[in-house]
């Protein structure tokens, strides 16, 4: 692998509770992963990013760690941790692990420590205030709803929680914190693994003093505000050098709110604390009129919101910095379902555009569990088949406590919007519950699993599976597409997604019509030297049939 490996990378990331069940208890597991590796090295993916396999009391499905060097045991013991990680390393897969530490699980021996008193070596590992005039010390509100300050009687103080208050906010101005958690990613580290994904690691520096914020207090705006705090670059300078720059690995900083401009300070050619973000931009594109309601809606992105916003990434990191391309994750929607269409007309052919339109961009691509297939959303459409702790908890708040929306409204923001779209298991065939267990399921299979399945992709040469293994294939051999720079195309256009990759190889051409109608667009495509991928057989020239993705090259 060449020194920048991340650049030249395809992650996939694997979310444990529902990828392969092993031993018949209806849940995910390290077993089932090993099982199959083989699966995601035929897809052609080089790194495998885990969610967190911890200890956990599982309130945020693994988000909550109370011990981060154990493995949970309901996905296994550490002997199949490494297992899994020396099978990976065998057929030359990499292992990502996801790294949380803005916050711990409150079953934490650390939190269960410092509430106990203000003086011991723990007191000072999360972030304690007394009462303001009987109160919470400030109007931040959580992201899972509510202040993010919980009372403990025993110490007599609030403690925060940017997220679940089962969730306490580790204490970063604390050296002897940051040097426990520089300890533990040496303990993963030197086991082998291969880099870590950083959980909203832009939110662990708060504004000095805490203050109140003005203006509308929602938990996105909350989210906005303590992003990239004064002291961040300080703790990433650290974190480098004193743990991730003597290991040859991959970064990449999970960032709501992160700024192009910030994003470079972190990930920039000179400093490289890390080696990538995740930025939220695209994925929180909204045009509800209620701010209020936040991500909460049913509105479809608009191609120009969504081209505007990847491009200005582009633009800002090309020789800069580095940007992850993603359409979905373990917290987003299903992709063809979000930004395509999941039609059974459509389905197919919109995700394969998806893929194409952005596995041509610059940066590392992220494939999530199931996107090669085309897996859509649960299309939910009652409240008892959520159960991700945000969904439920912003059901509760917008409809019965704030009374913003009526149920049948939220509900329909919630099928639109809600995690739990992504968590629905893997659909590796027809069989009952999609081979992903023998038992019943901790969350239930989507029922469209009898046609949408990895079984099914396999068997189909013109599948998802086989369009996707194709991306991958082309940017593995074209050092355009691994390094070349970005130029955007007639931004303003509202049915087309068109931008060209210059570099090594020649020029790349890459139109996607986002529309299920017909439309021509000439950039000189009869002047081509290939036509490198189509979603179609067969090519019209400047005709752009319901969702068709093509690519050209155009030799130097
Ligand atoms: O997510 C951070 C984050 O911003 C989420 O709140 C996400 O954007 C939001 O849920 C979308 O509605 C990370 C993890 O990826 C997520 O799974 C965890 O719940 C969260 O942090 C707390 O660890
Ligand atoms: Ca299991």
């Amino acid at each position: 692998m060449t020194e920048q490996w991340f650049k030249d990378s395809v992650v996939y990331q694997v979310y444990p509770m529902s990828f392969q069940d092993s031993n018949g208890d209806g849940i995910g597991d390290l077993p089932g992963i090993t099982s199959r590796l083989e699966y995601i090295k035929k897809l052609g993916a080089d790194v495998i990013w885990l969610n967190p396999i911890y200890v956990s009391p599982n309130k945020d499905n693994g988000y909550d760690i109370a011990d981060y060097e154990a493995i949970n045991p309901t996905y296994g013991t550490m002997a199949d941790f490494d297992n899994l990680l020396e099978k990976a390393h065998e057929l030359g897969l990499k292992i990502v692990m996801d790294l949380v530490v803005n916050h711990t699980s409150d079953q934490h021996k650390w939190f269960q420590e410092s509430r106990k008193s203000k003086d011991n070596p723990y007191s000072d590992y999360y972030i304690w205030r007394d009462p303001v005039d009987g109160h919470e010390p400030n109007n931040w509100v959580a992201a899972f709803g509510g202040s993010v300050w919980e009372y403990d009687e025993g110490r007599g103080q609030y403690y925060l929680h940017m997220y679940a208050p089962s969730q306490p906010d580790l204490n970063w101005t604390n050296p002897k914190l940051r040097e426990a958690v520089y300890s533990m990613q040496r303990f993963w580290l030197d086991k082998s693994v291969d880099g870590f994904r950083m959980d909203v690691i832009n939110e662990i520096s708060k504004p000095d003093g805490l203050p109140n914020m003005t203006g509308e207090v929602t938990a996105g705006t909350t989210q906005d505000f303590i992003a990239d705090g004064p002291h961040l670059g300080e703790y990433l300078s650290e974190m480098n050098e004193k743990v991730l720059s003597k290991y040859d690995i991959m970064t990449v900083g999970e960032m709501p709110g992160v700024t192009t401009e910030d994003a470079i300070e972190y990930t920039g050619l000179k400093s490289n604390e890390l080696n990538m973000v995740f930025e939220f931009e695209h994925v929180g594109l909204t045009n509800n009129p209620d701010t209020r309601l936040g991500r909460w809606n049913d509105v479809p992105v608009k191609l120009t919101d969504l081209k505007h916003a990847l491009n200005r990434w582009q633009i800002a990191l090309d020789g800069k910095g580095w940007n992850s391309l993603y359409w979905n994750n373990h917290d987003q929607p299903r992709a063809v379902s979000r930004f395509g269409n999941d039609s059974d007309e459509f389905r197919v052919r919109s995700a394969k555009a998806l893929g194409t339109t952005l596995h041509f961009l610059q940066g590392t691509p992220y494939v999530f569990e199931g996107e090669e297939l085309g897996m859509t959303n649960g299309h939910f459409t009652r409240v008892d088949q959520y159960e991700d702790v945000e969904s439920v908890n912003v059901y509760k708040e917008m409809v019965e406590d704030k009374k913003i929306v009526d149920g049948p409204t939220m509900l329909k923001y919630l099928a639109n919007m809600s995690r739990d779209n992504a968590r629905t298991p893997m659909q590796w065939d027809a069989s009952e519950n999609a081979g992903f267990t023998t038992a019943t399921p901790w969350y239930a299979v989507n029922p469209n699993h009898k046609e949408i399945n990895v079984q099914a992709n396999l068997e189909d040469p013109d599948s998802v599976f086989y369009h996707y293994q194709k991306l991958i294939k082309i940017r593995h051999e074209s050092e355009t597409i691994r390094r070349g720079t970005f130029e955007a195309l007639d931004e303003d256009d509202d049915q087309v997604y068109a931008y060209r990759r210059h570099g090594e190889d020649g020029t790349y051409l890459i139109m996607t019509n986002f529309t299920d109608q017909t439309v021509t667009r000439d950039y000189q495509q009869a002047d081509a030297s290939e036509l490198v991928i189509s979603n179609y057989q067969d090519d019209q020239g400047t005709t752009l049939r319901p969702y068709e993705s093509k690519v050209y090259r155009f030799a130097k």
